[in-house]
């Protein structure tokens, strides 16, 4: 016996929801909840990694359904970007249709895991119909300001030919996040969204992001890294003449312990110095390495005038001071920065200890920095100061310094030299410059795709001869397209109105179902796309009407999927395919397992076992409610009382358990149910029919949300109404104040008859695993007692009076 035919029952119910157009968006949000899973990028097969996603989202949409919410459940394609490229080219074909066959396959894939989506609200972020938003948004956001062209130093991955985002740069070794190449540094006119005009905003409203995972909201506090500190002018002897030039630091406290000035090797004054100084030339072009271990740097024969101590200060050139960051420029203070000091003893830079515990305690600063706040000594009329006051104090007495505030996230630059992704409306005239394409010849539609190396927009020669719109003379288009986080960044508005024809999104529909009520995906999107979509929000809720400021409320970032301990991924060969799960076991095995496999937060181990198991429970549940359910009016004695009790308090729990999305607890409370049933009806002599029934429906509806194909057979096996997708919630019939310490005690004395069974080497353990009630207890004391152990079980029950 294989058990239940999967195949044939999964299939039904597909059809069956397809029928009844049962995943449709209701018109109305009256009791919105809009539950969203990052949507995937196209790469032709679902993995594992995908299931977990969305089977949470689609467990938790099912359950708000349920409770009679109006639910949005969409899903799409992040369909746009460089695999799709990189596979045509290799193919000889081009990335539209490689990227619609991946898209097809997968949609079939989510469609056999029976997830319910609308796919009336279908988003492709490939087609015109959607990137056109793009171009429109940038457009706008070029009229609010927000967008600026400017010459920067960009990462370029070599082999991908493209320039990458500082995220997209990994480790220490600066590799390519997609094929390891070492990344290169190039100058290149870049479009930047100026994402820091909310940078405290951004910052400020982290705190109110209750429902996201603390670990998330800090990894974005400290991506925009705000610091406050000081801009102090220091006068500088530069080549050209005597000039200011502002250093930016957080220990103005330390300013007498200052002992040298540092500039950034491509600083303005550092370039001129390398003109007529062979030693700062050679640095500066050929030995600066800002991404090395140590810091490196070469004196000038320039000084520095500390505007604070009116001392002059030996000028270096240093490899570890940033060029964008601050100004570009040092002061140095080797007694209490780390990265100072070992600056100074490599270059033989004085080291003095200028901050101290207490004004008694002076640290020897000679082997390393202190370089936690304290009281201020040997500082002039500032000893005496804790940090905090003397940073107060200097910045107020210092003429020309201000206090400012620094942030760490940098401008967005959104230029990508590639194709596959949306051209950016900008025309550039040789009289005009670069200039915006008009809101009504948008779209700027892709040419077709051309096989070449680098990117096939330089060489559409047809599409990039244009004319400007400003001056009707010859022009060219620019041939950069758009990083495709400006896709993510608001696709979750385009589900709201996803045909709308005249505007990216209906501003009323989208104040009605936003925020997100669960966003559901992987920690790799931790800082970028919940930040950039995060801008975006605040952006459309300044300039087009968006009544909410914070796209999503709460955030889930489901923990992995793995074989063995280790994560699963191709390059490791240990790979479990969806597909060959779906197949062999079915959907419902394959949800159920992930979902009762551990809290979606954590990771957990794939193991065949396990999946062997969970289909062992649904082919006994599926028995039980397809034979015949034995007795008949029966009588509602003290067990069918406790049956019923039973029911109340799981259904209470379970509904708990899956508002907080604790799945694997609630679906164990289903389980459990299941069990008590089973073991009541094995057990009474005369069971009653109805609250067996009663029970066998709750089980059904509770694991509907996650097991829904099954469910709906049984549903419709136990002459429910209608579709169990549609059916309401269980609710207790009786009190349920008492669930949890009920729980509580079926737990203790379920661990007692384990401990019965075992020490009594009891025959039959199966027989007794199912006994649960304390009256079941006292059965279960009989059987411990005929089988001869009463010692050992009246220790382990405190009870001698057993016989
Ligand atoms: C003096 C000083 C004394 C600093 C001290 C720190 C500690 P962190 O270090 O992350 O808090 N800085 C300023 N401009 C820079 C640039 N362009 N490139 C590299 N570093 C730069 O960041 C603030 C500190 O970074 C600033 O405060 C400055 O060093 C350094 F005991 O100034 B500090
Ligand atoms: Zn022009």
């Amino acid at each position: 016996d294989d058990g239940y035919d999967h195949t044939a029952v999964e299939r039904r119910w597909q059809d069956r929801w397809d029928e009844a157009d049962a995943y449709r968006t209701p018109d109305d949000a009256e009791d919105p909840t809009y539950v969203l899973g990052m949507y995937p990028y196209p790469s032709g097969q679902l993995h594992m990694g995908h299931v977990r996603n969305y089977t949470i989202t689609d467990a938790y949409a099912r359950f708000r359904r349920m409770c009679g919410d109006d639910v949005l459940h969409p899903m799409g394609w992040d369909a746009f970007g460089l695999p799709a490229e990189n596979a045509a080219k290799e193919r000889d074909s081009n990335p539209r249709d490689w990227t619609f066959d991946c898209i097809d396959t997968m949609r079939g894939q989510m469609e056999s895991m029976g997830f319910g989506y609308d796919w009336d609200r279908e988003v492709t972020t490939c087609v015109p119909e959607y990137y056109r938003w793009n171009q429109w948004l940038f457009s706008r956001f070029h009229d609010a300001g927000l967008v600026e062209r400017d010459e920067s130093e960009v990462n370029w991955c070599p082999s991908c030919e493209t320039v990458l985002a500082d995220e997209q740069v990994e480790g220490e070794a600066e590799l390519c996040w997609r094929c390891d190449t070492p990344v290169e540094q190039r100058e290149l006119d870049q479009w930047f969204l100026k994402i820091t005009e909310y940078a405290d905003e951004l910052l400020d409203d982290i705190d109110r992001l209750e429902g996201w995972p603390d670990s998330v909201r800090q990894m974005q506090r400290n991506w925009i890294g705000r610091q406050e500190g000081t801009r102090l002018p220091f006068r500088v002897d530069a080549p050209d003449g005597e000039r200011t030039v502002e250093a930016f630091t957080t220990r103005a406290d330390t300013a007498f312990g200052a002992t040298f000035f540092a500039l950034a090797p491509d600083h303005e004054i550092s370039r001129a110095v390398a003109e007529r100084d062979e030693g700062v030339r050679r640095f500066v072009e050929e030995e600066a390495d800002p991404d090395g271990d140590e810091p490196n740097g070469v004196a000038t024969d320039l000084t520095a005038t500390n505007p604070v101590t009116g001392e002059d200060l030996p000028v270096f050139v240093a490899d570890f001071v940033l060029s964008d960051v601050g100004t570009g420029a040092l002061m140095g203070v080797p007694g209490h920065d780390e990265r100072d000091h070992a600056f100074a003893e490599k270059l033989g830079i004085d080291i003095v200890p200028v901050v101290a515990p207490s004004a008694e305690d002076v640290p020897d600063v000679s082997e390393s920095a202190y370089t936690e706040d304290g009281v201020v000594v040997d500082s002039g009329d500032y000893s005496g100061l804790t940090s905090e006051d003397a940073r107060e104090a200097i910045t107020a007495d210092t003429e020309g310094a201000e206090a400012t505030t620094q942030y760490r996230l940098r401008d967005w630059g959104i230029s990508r030299q590639r194709y596959w992704g949306t051209p950016i409306p900008v025309v550039h005239c040789d009289d005009c410059g670069p200039v915006l394409v008009p809101e009504e010849d948008l779209p700027v539609e892709l040419p077709e795709f051309i096989n070449t190396t680098g990117n096939p927009l330089d060489a559409a020669e047809e599409w990039k001869a244009t004319t400007c719109p400003d001056c009707g003379g010859d022009a060219t288009r620019e041939t950069d397209t758009m990083d495709t986080f400006v896709d993510s960044s608001w696709y979750f508005l385009r589900y709201v109105s996803p045909d709308l024809a005249d505007a990216p999104f209906d501003t009323g529909r989208a104040n009605d179902w936003m925020p997100v009520d669960h966003y559901v995906g992987g920690d790799e999107h931790a800082v970028m796309h919940l930040l950039y979509a995060r801008f975006f929000t605040k952006v459309l809720a300044d300039e087009e009407g968006l009544e909410h400021r914070e796209p999503f409320e709460n955030l889930l970032a489901q923990g992995m999927v793995r074989l063995d301990g280790s994560k699963m991924s191709k390059s490791k060969g240990n790979v479990v395919s969806p597909q060959e799960i779906v197949e062999s076991y079915g959907a419902d095995t394959a949800r159920l397992f992930i979902m009762q496999a551990a809290q979606p937060e954590r990771a957990f181990d794939w193991t065949d076992e396990g999946v062997r198991s969970t289909r062992a429970f649904l082919d006994r549940l599926y028995e039980d409610v397809t034979g015949e359910i034995p007795g008949g009016a029966g009588e509602r004695d003290a067990a069918a009382a406790y049956v019923a009790d039973e029911t109340d308090a799981v259904v209470d729990i379970a509904r708990r358990e899956y508002d907080d999305l604790t799945f694997n607890t609630a679906v164990r409370e289903a389980q459990e149910l299941a069990r008590t049933v089973r073991g009541y009806v094995e057990f009474a002599d005369a069971p009653h029919r109805a609250t067996v029934e009663r029970a066998l429906r709750a089980v059904v509806k509770l694991l509907a949300p996650v097991a829904p194909h099954i469910a709906e057979e049984l549903w419709d096996e136990l002459d429910g109404e209608g579709m169990v997708v549609d059916a309401a919630w269980p609710e207790p019939e009786g009190d349920t104040s008492d669930a949890d310490a009920r729980r509580r005690l079926v737990e203790n004395t379920r661990e007692d008859v384990r401990d019965i069974v075992e020490v009594a080497g009891i025959e039959d353990p199966t027989r007794i695993d199912v006994v649960v009630t304390p009256a079941w207890k006292h059965r279960a004391l009989e059987i411990a007692i005929e089988s001869d152990a009463p010692n050992v079980i009246s220790e382990i029950m405190g009870v001698d009076e057993i016989r």
